[in-house]
């Protein structure tokens, strides 16, 4: 018994709670229901038991075969002897084992990370550390990369872990994913302890941030379930409907809005993409007649030229396009919709909580030009001034949230929380925004110190920090430059320490482009163009001056 109680203060430890009268209301509503979500895989696998759940490359499952492998995992990992609470990095591409991962690590309560392709040592072994994962499950090789060097370098460094799962080609000493021992019936095997309740946290995903290292956001099964269901409504998903996966799975925007768990709680089809470019897509459409598909603005736009240069225009075969994940342009968006006859949805999301849409009968200006409104009518939402100041409608000002899917704080950081929400617990997204008479949300720009390259975020300081630990650098700026395709690009200004024998600007670049990756920054946080200065502007609080460098650029 006393051993139970400590359990379940543990699974409570570092979390930021919804208080109490906040739970009730939410309970009372019928936003949370007391569902977990491995829960919520089985009611959907027994619902549509023969319905196709999953395509991966040559690979089909049906909801039932996905089910099955997912408790087969849950037993091979309950057998090893995780328990209830243990964390587990999962960094994969978009391949099937993510979601026998994913679902076998929730089936006995443990908690998954949701790592990017895109991360290197330097956020895995951040996010190891943080949570004291004790397995790390990724891929042989993607997109040229490593993963086993990684999660080796990672075995010798980080003390918790002490397991890493290859999907792939193993080295002798890893253990291969899909060799598991003999599977007997699970009930047998492991029972979810009575002491993990849908209110407790299922799983992390990660901020995009804008202070040193990125934040593990603590998504409950009750919040997250929410928004799951609530999107599939809002996208009027059906068991008919055929979603392409283009975006990294573990992303927030493809799992839950509506994304892969939307698509499952209605009994749909999920075709899995590693490659996002426009021929490769364009054939998975016309094959397998997609009709849903999520995309980043930066990913829209290569998809339009492919078409404007003669292929297909696919926009028109699909029911919905929708695109978040920063903003789309509103000439690219009127294109899509005059010239290619696509339904268009915006999504205006974060994996903090909060996501809008523009609904399908919304106005065409409306969806053109917003990213659309909340899913819930309590989904708080406050526009404020620099002193926290409610402004009137209409006006641009710091967006301010708070609802029954968006977290009270980030994992164990409780002196990053102090300024990332408020004291009434409303968490300050950094986007700069507008309400129009409509009620719909326009982005104007962001607050918040973070690049948004192609919807991949880059807190400028983490990699400044890493920067300046380079014995040549005095000090460094990032700062965001625009860019055609991508949106914004990073530059990084730099105060260099000048020495005898300093090599060429070029090859200078060149070397502090490979310091970068070689300490173990994600490969997208790499700076784009690197541009040396004998000093910085500044403030007249005498703090690096962005915005002039950023005029700099420009110019
Ligand atoms: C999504 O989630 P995150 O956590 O990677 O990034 C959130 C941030 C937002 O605070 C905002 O700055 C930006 O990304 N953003 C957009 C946007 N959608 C996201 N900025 C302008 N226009 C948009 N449509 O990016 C995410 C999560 C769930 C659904 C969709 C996107």
């Amino acid at each position: 018994m006393i051993k139970q109680e400590s359990h379940v203060q543990h699974l409570w430890d570092g979390i930021v709670q919804y208080p109490p009268e906040f739970v009730e209301k939410y309970i009372a509503k019928g936003y949370w229901v007391g569902q977990t979500i491995s829960e919520f895989f089985i009611e959907c696998a027994e619902k549509y038991s023969q319905n196709t759940a999953l395509i991966c490359g040559e690979r089909k499952f049906s909801y039932a075969q996905l089910q099955q492998r997912i408790d087969e995992f849950a037993v091979y990992l309950s057998r090893q002897g995780y328990q209830v609470g243990d964390a587990v990095v999962i960094q994969l591409p978009n391949i099937a084992e993510f979601f026998i991962a994913y679902f076998g690590a929730l089936r006995i309560g443990m908690r998954p990370i949701m790592s990017l392709p895109a991360h290197r040592h330097s956020e895995v072994s951040h996010f190891i550390g943080q949570t004291q994962a004790k397995l790390y499950i990724c891929a042989d090789k993607f997109m040229g990369f490593d993963y086993r060097t990684l999660a080796h370098e990672c075995l010798k460094r980080c003390e918790s872990l002490h397991q890493i799962l290859v999907v792939g080609n193993a080295d002798e000493s890893d253990t291969r994913f899909d060799v598991w021992p003999d599977t007997t019936k699970f009930q047998q095997q492991c029972v979810v302890p009575p002491q993990l309740t849908a209110r407790h946290v299922a799983f992390f995903q990660l901020s995009g941030g804008s202070t040193g290292t990125p934040k593990l956001i603590p998504r409950t099964h009750d919040d997250y379930l929410y928004s799951v269901r609530a999107s599939a409504d809002i996208c009027e998903l059906n068991e008919h409907t055929k979603m392409l996966m283009v975006l990294p799975v573990a992303h927030n925007f493809s799992m839950s809005s509506a994304g892969s768990l939307g698509l499952f709680y209605t009994g749909g089809t999920l075709v899995l993409s590693q490659d996002p470019s426009a021929s490769a897509c364009f054939a998975f459409i016309k094959k397998y007649g997609i009709s849903h598909v999520a995309l980043v603005p930066a990913l829209a736009a290569s998809w339009a030229e492919a078409v404007q240069k003669g292929q297909e225009n696919i926009f028109a075969r699909l029911e919905v396009l929708q695109v978040g994940g920063a903003r789309l342009a509103d000439a690219l968006a009127r294109q899509l919709i005059e010239q290619y006859d696509c339904r268009l949805q915006q999504v205006f999301g974060m994996a903090e909580g909060l996501v809008n849409y523009t609904r399908y009968e919304d106005d065409i200006e409306q969806i053109i030009s917003t990213q659309g409104s909340r899913i819930s009518a309590d989904d708080e939402i406050k526009v404020v001034d620099d002193e926290d100041r409610e402004l009137p409608i209409g006006e641009i000002g710091h967006l301010l949230t708070r609802g029954p899917y968006t977290i009270r704080g980030y994992y164990n950081v409780p002196e990053h929380n102090r300024n990332a929400f408020t004291l009434d617990g409303f968490y300050r997204t950094g986007d700069l925004v507008r309400i129009n008479a409509e009620g719909n949300i326009i982005v104007e720009g962001r607050s918040k110190d973070q690049i948004n390259r192609g919807g991949e975020k880059i807190a400028t300081e983490e990699v400044e920090q890493v920067l300046n630990q380079h014995p040549q650098v005095i000090q460094s700026a990032l700062v965001s430059m625009p860019d055609s395709m991508l949106g914004e690009k990073s530059c990084a200004y730099i105060q260099w320490r000048m020495a005898e024998q300093d090599p060429s600007p070029t090859r200078l670049t060149m070397q502090l482009r490979q310091y970068v990756q070689q300490y173990g920054l994600a490969t997208y946080k790499i700076p784009d163009r690197i541009e040396f200065v004998e000093d910085m502007p500044y403030t007249a609080l005498g703090k690096i001056d962005k915005k002039a460098l950023r005029q700099r650029l420009v110019a």
